[in-house]
């Protein structure tokens, strides 16, 4: 694939001819004709490809390039591209992702706890806080003394137009529990934006969901909700099992990547549901399980926002062939 054919048109939600013709040919990129040095970090099997590009307020990938560089077979493999890039205002840096379809989200949860550690490594920083921007505004990681990362995720947005869903609200103008039939089934519906779409489920059919059951489905029911035509910019879905009012079991089907093993984000949105719908107590820690391990959340009432504890961690470094 010539260089002339990757010209560049991220937009969010639009995915870049990832499952039609998988090419045979190993991932090159043309980064001002030298080799692309990257590092891979993953957060609860999270993971992504992690480049430094504070030299340059343009990505030096592609989404295009994105999607060969996250290929498990082809390329280097991974849920996403993440740039750490010039900062904006009195911010530290500015992230900036590539989904592995090639799509541009908003935000990552799991994914800026792996770049405040990816530049704090780089940098050899003690552990300190960092101010990102992102294009869901700004976001703040902190490094602490055990290793892990507490960000401040910001506060949720709730107006069900700027999650964005055209689902009829039931709470003031925020969407809890609204029945949404997918393949003949009723399932309550919580919608919640961390910068980027949620759809929360904790309900089916009038019945509690069953992660053990429901993980069986995921892979065919994913995609009915992400490109449901309720949702205009697509969505994250989460399917909940409640074990107490401050410990849950969840599994993901992401934007633009699929099944993945834990969503920082999702996380983060499926406890602000579990709350406005009386299942989660507020103001306390709760423990949320995925499938790569588990996150501590809390929404805080004294200012209301939502703070994410969880690891992050180096796999390998590498570079990518000119
Ligand atoms: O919103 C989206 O398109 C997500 N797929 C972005 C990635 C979210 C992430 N998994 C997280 O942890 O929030 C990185």
């Amino acid at each position: 694939m010539s260089s002339q054919m990757l010209n560049r048109q991220a937009v969010s939600g639009r995915a870049f001819g990832r499952a039609a013709c998988r090419s045979r040919s190993s991932v090159r990129v043309m980064a001002s004709a030298k080799p692309l040095t990257f590092s891979k970090y993953q957060g609860l099997g999270n993971d992504f490809i992690l480049v430094d590009n504070r030299h340059s307020s343009e990505p030096v990938v592609t989404p295009e390039q994105a999607v060969k560089i996250c290929d498990r077979n082809f390329g280097v493999g991974g849920d996403g591209v993440i740039f750490a890039l010039p900062p904006v205002g009195d911010t530290d840096l500015t992230m900036r992702i590539f989904n592995s379809d090639g799509s541009e989200p908003e935000m990552c949860g799991n994914g800026i706890r792996c770049l405040a550690k990816f530049v704090s490594d780089i940098d050899k920083a003690a552990p300190r806080k960092y101010k990102i921007h992102t294009l869901a505004g700004l976001i703040q990681p902190e490094m602490l003394a055990d290793g892990q990362v507490r960000v401040d995720m910001g506060t949720p947005i709730l107006e069900g137009p700027k999650v964005p869903t055209t689902l009829a609200p039931t709470q003031g103008s925020t969407v809890v529990q609204q029945d949404l039939v997918v393949e003949g089934k009723t399932y309550k519906v919580t919608c919640v934006s961390m910068g980027n779409p949620h759809a929360v489920i904790y309900s089916c059919d009038g019945k509690p969901i069953k992660i053990d059951d429901l993980d069986k489905e995921l892979a065919a029911l994913g995609p009915k909700f992400e490109r449901n035509a309720v949702f205009p910019a697509r969505t994250n879905t989460e399917f909940v099992e409640v074990i107490s009012r401050s410990h849950v079991r969840m599994v993901v089907w992401e934007r633009g990547a699929g099944r993945t093993l834990a969503c920082g984000t999702g996380a983060c949105a499926l406890v602000v549901a579990g709350i406005l719908e009386g299942r989660v107590d507020r103001d306390k820690v709760c423990r949320v399980d995925l499938p790569g391990g588990p996150l501590q959340i809390e929404w805080r009432q004294s200012d209301n926002h939502i703070y994410m504890t969880g690891p992050a961690e180096l796999v390998f470094s590498g570079s990518l062939q000119a």
